[in-house]
């Protein structure tokens, strides 16, 4: 167990995250020399501990024995060394070989839908010893690897100067055990070479990519490899020469092949070819004639769900349909659709629901969209840091409860009596679905302010935009009823999924109320299992959302002194704001449906 500061003596401004550990100088360490001896040395409050390398353990898995622990190499002795210090006992191993943060991070030091600051990475300024803390937050959950950059890439990323970056990050990460990968803009032959086309069937395009890749791995020997947008919202690809997505990323396969590199290929594909198409169902049509067609070191990545990272969707079918292709799944931790760094969600009940659907042996991986940045407490709110936490925590292994990772999280990063805990924890397990109902009950999806995606606009609508991006194109209200018909008498997107879900999802006397006015086109008087109408029950959705907030504050008063000031206060502020937020919220949306809901 580790050492915890009295409260006052240290100014708790978030920044040491889930690893407030004291310096107690007090075990004595044996066995083998590396950072996982030297943290147990520094910050362990055993006695003693032994650190013993057993080449037939697999890969990063680790075994405590009293307070010996075993493991493969230095880095299953780090992961070992955390656990130990979190009181964990056994054996463990990971359910994933890749357990991967994005980062949505431009070169200019923006980050695309950041909400803690600027860049870690490219941000003006030295940041090596953040890069290093932030290397060590991630060993400590088990993550162990990392895109630098976002999706929508730069090709000046591979560019000679910011190779060398790279290469500078990679080795303050390397001895955490964490792997560098790049977002790479499919038309960097041309943007970078000079070279006319990016037609990945031309010769010269393949003989720059494999060039690019040489000189990558010159410099990185254990890079990881690309991450790619291609053809999504205005990013160029193959489709831009008529070449099919496995050609693509095959072509990029086959640079990176030589030196164990991978392609991970992104699925958020819609537009352009489809006009007309429901958006959820885009993927699949976009992706399904390439299945089998994948060189064997491409993965898919998809994001859970068919749309867009809402507050609740239902898991996206392109997992059901490629049955010849490896996939990841890609969650966002950064909370775009959640509240951002302004409202307390916590993320992992949602993520837990998603593996309900997917089991997670049908994947080779997960990617988690980083919500880290240059801010004190990195995350912007402090409960958003439990987000990142619980994403590495599921990427190791995601049988453990929400319950199970809040509390460890808790235990970590505060000093609460139990009876408080766990009055936060109630907190914390309730705040995903208050954020569903305050924002959007029952199915309802997208109906955000436009760009931003903060606060709700259900009657959005311009001209100029694609209508997958209009709010009253996802909820249909009209005088009958609301939501989305894509059952077989609809755009028929229930024929996507796999039995049973298809015919669950496709009758709207089976399909779950939570997922109603996704499938459905619902009149206002319809009756839910409750008796209640459709309408009053979307107003006690909206009701019970925003009185769930009211409880937090009254919690968070109730544990006030329990909390460091600092951290309370800041706290308090936002859950002020996520209050004020949820009740425009129910006020903009009842308010406009009623228009609806109350003519007929
Ligand atoms: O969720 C949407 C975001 C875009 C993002 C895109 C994607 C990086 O609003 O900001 O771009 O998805 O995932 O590619």
């Amino acid at each position: 167990m580790v050492v915890f500061s009295a409260m006052t003596t240290m100014a708790e401004d978030g920044s040491r995250l889930w690893l407030r550990y004291e310096k107690v100088q007090k075990a004595c360490v044996t066995g083998v020399e590396c950072i996982a001896a030297q943290e147990l040395r520094n910050y362990y409050d055993g006695e003693r501990a032994n650190l013993v390398i057993d080449t037939t353990m697999a890969q990063d898995a680790y075994h405590i024995e009293g307070t010996t622990i075993s493991a493969k190499d230095e880095i299953g002795l780090l992961y070992g060394a955390y656990a130990l210090m979190r009181g964990e006992e056994g054996y463990s191993a990971p359910q994933w070989q890749l357990r991967i943060l994005n980062h949505w991070d431009n070169l200019d030091g923006s980050i695309e839908r950041g909400y803690a600051g600027q860049s870690i990475f490219w941000e003006k300024g030295d940041h090596t010893e953040r890069i290093k803390e932030y290397a060590r937050a991630n060993a400590s959950i088990g993550i162990n690897a990392t895109v630098l950059n976002n999706v929508n890439a730069s090709p000046k990323m591979l560019s000679a100067a910011y190779i060398k970056q790279v290469k500078k990050i990679a080795a303050i990460l390397r001895p955490y055990g964490i792997k560098v990968f790049l977002s790479v803009n499919f038309a960097s032959p041309m943007a970078l070479g000079g070279l006319k086309t990016a037609d990945p069937l031309d010769a010269q395009v393949a003989a720059w990519w494999n060039a690019k890749a040489k000189e990558i791995y010159k410099q990185i020997p254990d890079f990881g490899g690309f991450l790619v947008k291609a053809n999504s919202e205005g990013q160029p690809g193959p489709g831009d020469y008529h070449r099919t997505h496995a050609e693509g990323a095959n072509m990029l396969a086959d640079a990176v092949k030589p030196y164990g590199g991978i392609i991970m290929w992104r699925s958020f594909v819609y537009g352009a070819n489809h006009k007309g198409e429901d958006r959820v169902k885009q993927a699949v049509s976009e992706f399904v004639n390439d299945d089998g067609k994948f060189r064997d070191n491409v993965i898919l990545q998809s994001k859970n769900g068919p749309l867009d990272f809402q507050p609740r969707e239902p898991y996206a079918p392109i997992f059901d349909n490629m049955k010849r292709t490896p996939q990841m799944a890609e969650l966002q931790i950064t909370q775009e659709y959640l509240g951002q760094s302004r409202h307390l969600v916590y993320l992992a009940p949602m993520w837990q629901e998603f593996f309900r659907f997917v089991k997670p042996n049908r994947l080779k991986g997960i990617a988690g969209v980083a919500n880290i940045g240059l801010d004190k407490n990195w995350c912007g709110h402090h409960f958003s840091q439990a987000n990142w936490y619980a994403f590495g925590r599921l990427a190791w292994n995601p049988d453990l409860t929400s319950e199970e990772i809040a509390k460890e999280w808790l235990t970590q990063t505060f000093h609460l009596p139990t009876t408080k805990r766990d009055a936060v924890l109630s907190m914390m397990l309730r705040s995903r679905e208050a954020c569903v109902d305050y924002m959007m009950p029952l199915g309802l999806h997208h109906i955000f302010k436009f760009d931003h995606h903060y606060g709700p606009e259900p009657d959005g609508f311009k001209a100029e935009y694609p209508i997958e991006w209009c709010p009253v194109y996802y909820h249909q209200a009209d005088s009958l009823g609301v939501g989305f018909n894509r059952s077989h008498t609809g755009t028929n997107a229930t024929a996507q999924y796999a039995e049973p879900y298809r015919s669950l999802y496709d009758d709207v006397k089976t399909c779950p109320e939570e997922y109603l006015l996704w499938f459905h086109h619902v009149p206002w008087t319809y009756r839910l299992k409750n008796g209640h109408t459709l309408w009053e029950n979307i107003q006690e959705h909206y009701h019970h959302g925003v009185s769930e907030v009211e409880d937090f504050l009254r919690i968070w008063q109730e544990v006030k002194t329990d909390f460091d000031e600092q951290r309370w206060q800041e706290t308090q502020e936002r859950l002020l704001h996520q209050l004020e937020n949820a009740r425009e919220w129910q006020k903009v949306c009842l308010d406009y449906f009623r228009s609806f809901a109350e003519k007929s």
